[in-house]
């Protein structure tokens, strides 16, 4: 440096009140030569929240609540609701007979369901029911309100592109005038007009930039995975992975959140990959472990995991797995930063 510290140090204090600052001093943490994010990986059990939320069942109602949720939050982002940097991650409750009301915003939701039976999401005047491992989107400004017509607690994962939606500072909500919208279509509409191979002449979604397909069932994606799995070998770094497509264009179910379920059989170990998305994964089915960056998370069922972008993650199946990743690569790919690394092929 040329001048010397007192005097660097008294120019940049008339910086300060003239609401500017020196770029030199900041650039390299600006522009990192590699992501550096600031949360870690961090995993969920569901036994846990389970029992909170639970216990939540207890002190207020489904309507009361407006959403009974647990956020999950990642510890690096205390008090910001964020699993991720850019993805919300939380569990639902609703109990036996209980209505969520409907409302709408301009985030995105996917839900991803862990357990109970009866519980019916309606999303822009179609009613789906919801069974585990199935996954459900409420579009962007969509109506969408939930219910439990079972006699069995039910919970699912929430996933929304909020801390995405607000660094943009463009959200919008508004509440429904009925606890319920008015029904306009039967159940499994959508799946039947777009969802068979087959399209209506004229095929628009009614979701603008999002899938008309709103229930991607597990007991459709399990088989098409264990079909697929059987006539072909493993895949090094994504086992057998197939990822939820927009019929009507191949592209990503929705602008802000891709997703993906990734079959490993018992026994199988992914090799390492990296990508800049950050991610939350939750297990449909099976048990093992995943390592994620350095650390090594054991999982079961229905447990949720965060993973920060650009920490190598490899997944390991002690019984045959089925693993849901949703994550904010569609939005990195399109705004042109998306990366991915894959780690050689050890034997
Ligand atoms: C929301 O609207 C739902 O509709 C779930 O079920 C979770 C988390 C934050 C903001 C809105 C739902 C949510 C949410």
């Amino acid at each position: 440096m040329s001048a010397s510290p007192e005097i660097m140090k008294e120019y940049y204090s008339r910086l300060t009140p003239e609401n500017m600052a020196p770029l030199w001093e900041v650039l390299h943490t600006l522009v990192t030569r590699e992501p550096v994010t600031k949360a870690g990986p961090f995993q969920w059990k569901f036994d846990d929240v389970r029992r909170l939320l639970l216990e939540a069942g207890g002190l207020l109602t489904a309507d009361e609540a407006e959403r009974r949720v647990l956020i999950l939050e990642n510890p690096a982002y205390a008090g910001q609701s964020k699993a991720t940097n850019t993805l919300f991650a939380g569990v639902q409750l609703i109990m036996p007979g209980e209505t969520a009301p409907a409302h709408r915003h301009t985030a995105s939701a996917v839900r991803f369901f862990l357990e109970g039976k009866g519980a019916i999401t309606a999303v822009g005047g179609e009613p789906t029911e919801m069974n585990p491992g199935d996954f459900v989107i409420t579009p962007s400004w969509a109506w969408h309100d939930h219910r439990n017509d079972g006699d069995e607690p039910c919970f699912w994962l929430d996933g929304l592109d909020l801390p995405m939606m607000n660094f943009y500072e463009a959200g919008f909500a508004e509440p429904h005038n009925d606890s319920r919208q008015m029904l306009s279509r039967p159940e499994h509409d959508s799946t039947a007009r777009f969802g068979e191979g087959l399209l209506p002449m004229q095929a628009e979604s009614p979701y603008g930039l999002t899938t008309p397909i709103f229930n991607y069932t597990f007991k459709r994606t399990r088989a098409a995975l264990v079909t697929a799995a059987a006539g072909q070998e493993m895949d090094s770094h994504t086992a057998m992975t197939l990822r939820y497509a927009n019929p009507l264009d191949g592209g990503w179910t929705m602008p802000t959140m891709s997703a993906w379920m990734m079959y490993v059989p018992k026994g199988f170990t992914t090799q390492p990959m990296r990508s800049t998305d950050s991610m939350i994964v939750a297990v449909a089915e099976g048990s093992g472990s995943m390592k994620l960056g350095d650390e090594s998370f054991d999982f079961v069922h229905k447990d949720t995991h965060a993973v920060p972008g650009w920490y190598w993650r490899s997944f390991t199946a002690k019984e045959d797995s089925f693993i849901f990743f949703v994550t904010d690569r569609v939005a990195q790919e399109k705004l042109g930063f998306y990366r991915e690394e894959k780690s050689p092929i050890v034997a």
